[in-house]
């Protein structure tokens, strides 16, 4: 066989190795990358690397390096195709290493939890009967798996969120170092800021209150709220972003799977929106199409469980949302809180904001998403903050160190 070669790297970040064809040194060998049976790249094996020439293999100009694109995920890798160029002619390459749900049978293609098996009730039934679950926990995670949501009344006692709101308010007036807002006032354009007191009434967010907030950490990390996603999650849950509204932003239906992103394990991911007040029909009340998680995946680019490679496929999705509520008889759900309320929604529950109506009503929340501990979210390949450990919770953020900080109030 004339042609050799090796793959000495494959990863989320590079394919890397050599080829050549001994009978034509010089006519490089030319490859094709695939994800999901879709060529994403292309290239030619004619690098020097010295170690080859000293090898006598190719003249040492057989090597190549492949730069993985910008958010491919590990979970993407277990999809990865290499071929001669042009023709049908694939390589065979060293088992990747995809996360053990993406290649079970998972409703979603990217992986999931154990619940979204094709066998999740004879997992759930199993471990029932085994006595690792409650009746009312196995009550509430059929539910969960049937609707893609749970709620947990008066998870969170009134004192504890009139103290959290207390703390908010200091921190618009005084911001802890650190802390950051995302803001759509006054013109339309995201931008991160710190705490800017004229814009808390509008499309506005406080970011990781959690890496200031010992109370926020508690709230978010209600006992029966991490109780749940223990789990679920069947490992402790890790918080690694929290979004404060003051207001409803009208946030189209969406999946979170698409933006907040799991490496390895997209569908590893669940959110809460705790009530910090009473929420009135008409404020933006948080609204969900019941079922939605089980619906087919939506693939930008043709390839990929998030969104950011393939931005121009963002309407597209999110009129998919809609298209599919229609096809398989999603009907609207609200979450019409009290204070103290908690709803638990999964990775790819179609959720968004109803419009607001009521302008002179805020509808104060605290929004928290989740992945196993065991994961990382994404940005940890390039933000590497200080976490913490509290609540049987860990807490990462984005944007500062958690609890290390500039603690107010
Ligand atoms: O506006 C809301 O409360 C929803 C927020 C949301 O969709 C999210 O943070 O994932
Ligand atoms: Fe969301």
């Amino acid at each position: 066989m004339p042609i050799r070669g090796s793959i000495d790297r494959i990863d989320e970040q590079f394919l890397e190795g050599w080829a050549v064809d001994d009978d034509h040194p010089t006519a490089k060998l030319a490859f094709d990358v695939l994800v999901n049976d879709r060529v994403i790249g292309r290239f030619i094996a004619d690098s020097f690397r010295q170690d080859l020439k000293d090898a006598d293999i190719g003249g040492g100009e057989c090597a190549f390096s492949f730069a993985m694109p910008p958010f491919f995920g590990k979970q993407d890798l277990a999809n990865l195709r290499l071929r001669f160029a042009d023709s049908n002619l694939f390589i065979v390459l060293p088992t990747p290493r995809p996360a053990e749900a993406a290649v079970a049978p998972t409703t979603s293609r990217f992986g999931g939890l154990w619940l979204d098996r094709a066998d999740w009730m004879d997992r759930l039934s199993a471990k029932h009967r085994a006595g690792k679950l409650s009746d009312a926990m196995a009550v509430r995670l059929f539910q969960f798996a049937r609707d893609g949501y749970t709620v947990f009344e008066k998870a969170v006692g009134t004192r504890l969120i009139e103290r959290l709101k207390g703390e908010l308010d200091q921190f618009w007036l005084n911001p802890p170092e650190g802390l950051l807002i995302e803001t759509f006032e006054p013109d339309g354009a995201m931008r991160y800021l710190p705490p800017d007191a004229r814009w808390r009434h509008g499309r506005t967010k406080l970011l990781d209150i959690f890496a200031h907030s010992e109370l926020a950490r508690q709230v978010a990390a209600a006992p029966p709220v991490v109780e749940f996603l223990s789990t679920l999650f069947e490992d402790a849950p890790k918080a690694f972003q929290s979004l404060n509204f003051h207001n409803g932003t009208e946030a189209p239906m969406h999946k979170d799977t698409a933006y907040v992103k799991v490496d390895g394990n997209p569908l590893a991911l669940a959110a809460s929106w705790t009530a910090l007040e009473d929420v009135e029909a008409g404020t933006g009340e948080l609204e969900y199409f019941i079922g939605s998680h089980r619906a087919p995946d939506f693939l930008f680019g043709g390839i990929s469980k998030w969104m950011e490679n393939h931005a121009e496929d963002n309407p597209a999705f999110l009129e998919s949302l809609h298209r599919d509520a229609e096809t398989y008889g999603h009907n609207r759900g609200k979450f019409l809180a009290r204070r103290g309320d908690v709803l638990v929604w999964h990775a790819d529950l179609a959720h968004g904001d109803a419009p607001v109506t009521r302008v002179d009503r805020s509808r104060q929340s605290l929004v928290t998403h989740f992945c196993p501990s065991g994961l990382e979210p994404f940005y940890r390949r390039t933000s590497q903050h200080a976490t913490l450990t509290e609540h049987g919770c860990s807490f990462v953020s984005q944007y500062s160190p958690v609890g290390g900080n500039g603690r107010i109030g």
